[in-house]
């Protein structure tokens, strides 16, 4: 069997085992699009607007809920109405970082109760396995899914070398829930520290953010490629872009610019399947 990125996503999509990933697959097949929208604005209405007008062009949302100021649960009602309208997961990145009690309690509880809405989030590796069981112990039974950080975008990052191979390591070891990581490149070729662990028909997804097609980066360290680098390059599955969409100003220019990353993320996509 051909490496998973060889391999079209309708194929994966038959064969992975979490509900999550599956879906996730599934709908960018529909939708020909693995365009992921990140929507990182303050206000509520800013959100869904931006997300009614990307909808058509997504197969993932991407949030960052603590960032709206004027937050109330319906916002997750009205979220979940244009998730079914336009056909698109969400995906809230929360980053967790902390023991497995914890994170079990931020991912289920608090103000936000991620885990009954969110399909996938994603976890730093740094705490060690114990994040993992914490986190399956709630999202598990509801079929979400899990993505690890096994590399990041930022100039000067610490998540390399070792770190990022024992990030491969923990996924490989927790396939049940872990479904894939946040990484700029494909991750199957990482030495995994214990060897036995390897599948060679594993199928992690790979999330990449700093994509954007007009400038190379901003002031605080973000670092942009193009859909095409990151898809077609480096091997990865769903392209993250932020400003480079909902940064642009009229609906009808966020909806242009949307359309623009989904059709050069299709394209890198089916080069890479036809070589
Ligand atoms: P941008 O506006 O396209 O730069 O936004 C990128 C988003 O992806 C933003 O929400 C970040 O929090 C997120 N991100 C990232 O940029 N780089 C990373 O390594 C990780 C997340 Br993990």
């Amino acid at each position: 069997m051909p490496s998973a990125h060889l391999q079209t996503y309708a194929q994966r999509a038959q064969k992975h085992a979490n509900p999550a990933a599956k879906a996730l697959l599934e709908t960018i097949e529909r939708k020909k699009s693995n365009l992921c929208v990140s929507v990182d604005v303050t206000k509520q209405a800013d959100f869904l607007r931006i997300i009614d007008v990307v909808g058509p062009y997504i197969c993932l949302v991407k949030t960052h809920i603590d960032i709206i100021e004027d937050f109330d649960p319906s916002l997750i009602d009205r979220l979940r109405e244009l998730s079914e309208k336009h056909d698109f997961l969400i995906f809230e990145d929360r980053k967790f970082a902390d023991i497995g009690n914890t994170v079990a309690l931020q991912y289920s509880s608090g103000v936000y109760k991620i885990a009954s809405w969110s399909h996938i989030t994603n976890a730093h590796p740094v705490p060690g396995p114990g994040i993992i069981s914490g986190l399956a112990s709630v999202g598990r039974p509801l079929g979400r899914g899990l993505l690890l950080l096994a590399e990041m975008s930022s100039k000067g990052n610490l998540a390399t070398g070792a770190y990022t191979a024992e990030a491969v390591h923990m996924a490989r070891t927790h396939r049940d829930f872990v479904v894939g990581f946040i990484a700029m490149r494909r991750m199957e070729s990482v030495p995994t520290p214990d060897a036995s662990v390897v599948d060679e028909d594993e199928d992690f997804l790979v999330l990449t953010p700093g994509v954007g097609l007009d400038v190379k980066g901003d002031a605080m360290g973000q670092q942009y490629r193009t859909p095409r680098e990151v898809v077609f390059e480096s091997g990865c599955d769903v392209i993250i872009v932020g400003r480079g969409i909902y940064g642009k100003g009229s609906d009808a220019e966020v909806q242009a610019q949307a359309e623009r990353y989904r059709k050069e993320g299709w394209a890198a996509y089916e080069d890479r399947i036809s070589t």
